[in-house]
């Protein structure tokens, strides 16, 4: 066990607050709304919750918005935002998220560990 964990990539982030705006439910297009959301990356999911505190309550209705990355997509984008390091996320049942931080540093930190998750989970 200890040496097929060790073969794993690497792919999950702690949280950290991104700028998150869900711009298409199921293929409907939804009204563009930035929000800053702590973001948390496990193998195969993208975690929303609303702040660090509601990852860790135990109250119900507490939960994070999951984005599955099974079949999903990643891709920078300038087109869709007026703002900077803008990368997109679509998954593979139509929802599309726009993601975004000014730290260029910190956004190609999750474009790269995203993608890397997206890949792993969609082989697997
Ligand atoms: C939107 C808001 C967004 C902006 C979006 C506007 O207006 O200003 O921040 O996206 O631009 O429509 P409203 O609050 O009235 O809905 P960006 O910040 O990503 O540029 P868009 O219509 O060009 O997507």
């Amino acid at each position: 066990v200890a040496v097929t964990a060790m073969l794993e990539p690497y792919v999950e982030l702690k949280g950290e607050n991104l700028n998150v705006a869900k711009i298409s439910e199921s293929g409907k297009k939804q009204r563009k709304n930035w929000t800053s959301m702590w973001t948390m990356l496990t193998a195969d999911q993208l975690l929303f919750y609303k702040d660090k505190q509601q990852e860790t309550s135990q109250k119900p209705g507490a939960k994070a918005e999951v984005v599955q990355l099974c079949g999903a997509v990643i891709e920078w984008t300038t087109e869709k935002s007026s703002r900077k390091n803008v990368f997109q996320v679509t998954t593979n049942t139509g929802s599309e998220y726009l993601l975004q931080v000014d730290s260029y540093s910190t956004a190609s930190k999750w474009y790269d560990t995203v993608r890397k998750a997206i890949d792993s989970s969609t082989k697997a």
